[in-house]
């Protein structure tokens, strides 16, 4: 076990506004793990980020002994590995197999309503893109107003309408967004965290879209206001609990009210990862697909999301015998079996993303391609 002092000063470097910086935000604080958040400069960072850790995203962080890391996901994981007592992973092999699970689906499937919500609503784009021409571009000898109409104008090519969000389908994601807060209101009507009463990896994963976007972002906040209130407790709370004072206990097993958010993971993200996988195998940067109901018209490509795929197998193969099978018929249950196996082989590039935490071969979403 490393001694946490021996890895500071933990620079945390992304923005204040971002949905993976505040993800891993939400981790350093749940564990206590003290670091110093920097506010990343464009265009300077960019050259400096792709050098250190291959490609230029958010958040990326150095170490006190001066190595650079990227991928909330697999940072955690590290983090987790160097400090194993106390952590945000269940020791029941099946919960923490489900965590991974949730944690993906917050990171990949809630990305894409979290920046329509930011940037297709004028409230959303106005404030956060004064936000983010201030915070990120200060340096740039440009006017604020050209800053501001840049970056509108990226997120929306790259991550909205660059990312299958049409003007058809816009009731049908927000309904998805307001079938979450139903569910989520549920749960956290009824415990503090998602997997009982003290926070793990699945809370850490949906801090993500939440913190720094839904419950943030003028237009869903008031929705969460109205329709959720429980999630906005759900967030301050998690903000707010440090494990190492934390006397609560784990739920036994997968909670019933869980079953919902399994469904939809069935239903909407597993089969739009087998269509992501599709076009890549053909070679398609852009692919339209309909899952739970929505049509995604010119979806991007994403080789990191073939990857996830992979990841969510392989931990499941890593699973012990008996767990393993307790695991697949909830899986099977909630039609996530299925998807999660569709193709017998993933278009992985060799060795892809072998290098993290330390070095990334692909970014999530390839906005410039
Ligand atoms: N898988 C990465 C994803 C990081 C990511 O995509 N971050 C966004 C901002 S929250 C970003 O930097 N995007 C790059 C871009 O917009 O060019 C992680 O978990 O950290």
């Amino acid at each position: 076990m490393t001694d946490i002092q021996a890895l500071q000063p933990v620079a945390l470097h992304g923005s204040n506004i971002s949905y993976f910086t505040g993800k891993l935000e939400n981790y350093f604080k749940v564990r206590g793990i003290p670091y110093t958040l920097h506010s990343m400069q464009l265009p300077a960072d960019v050259k400096k980020l792709e050098k250190e850790i291959g490609v230029f995203q958010m958040p990326a962080v150095q170490l006190g002994d001066g190595r650079w890391m990227t991928d909330s996901s697999k940072i955690i994981q590290w983090f987790e590995a160097q400090y194993p007592h106390n952590g945000v992973t269940p020791t029941d092999p099946m919960q923490a197999f489900f965590c991974l699970l949730l944690e993906d689906w917050a990171d990949e499937w809630w990305w894409r309503p979290a920046m329509h919500y930011r940037w297709y609503y004028p409230e959303g784009a106005h404030l956060q893109s004064r936000h983010l021409a201030d915070e990120l571009m200060s340096s740039m000898s440009l006017p604020r107003f050209v800053r501001r109409s840049m970056l509108r104008r990226r997120q929306r090519n790259g991550y909205t309408i660059g990312d299958g969000m049409t003007a058809a389908n816009v009731p049908g994601v927000e309904a998805m967004f307001a079938r979450l807060l139903a569910q989520l209101q549920t749960i956290f009507s009824d415990r503090p965290f998602l997997f009982g009463e003290r926070p793990s990896l699945a809370d850490i994963g949906l801090s993500g879209p939440f913190f720094r976007h839904f419950a943030l972002d003028p237009v869903p906040l008031e929705i969460i206001r109205q329709s959720a209130p429980a999630v906005l407790e759900w967030v301050a709370r998690l903000w707010n609990t440090r494990l190492e004072h934390c006397q609560g206990s784990w739920v036994q097993g997968i909670p019933d009210d869980l079953g919902p958010l399994l469904d939809d993971i069935g239903s909407t993200y597993l089969p739009y990862l087998c269509a992501n996988a599709d076009a890549v195998a053909a070679g398609k940067k852009r692919f339209d697909t309909e899952v739970g109901g929505v049509l995604y018209r010119g979806a991007r490509y994403s080789r990191y999301r073939v990857w996830c795929l992979q990841e969510l197998r392989s931990h499941f193969l890593a699973l012990p015998e008996e767990p393993q099978a307790v695991t697949r018929a909830v899986l099977e249950t909630h039609g996530c079996w299925e998807p999660l196996w569709r193709q017998q082989t993933l278009p992985i590039l060799p060795g892809q993303e072998q290098g993290l935490p330390f070095r990334a071969d692909c970014k999530m979403v390839g906005v410039n391609e």
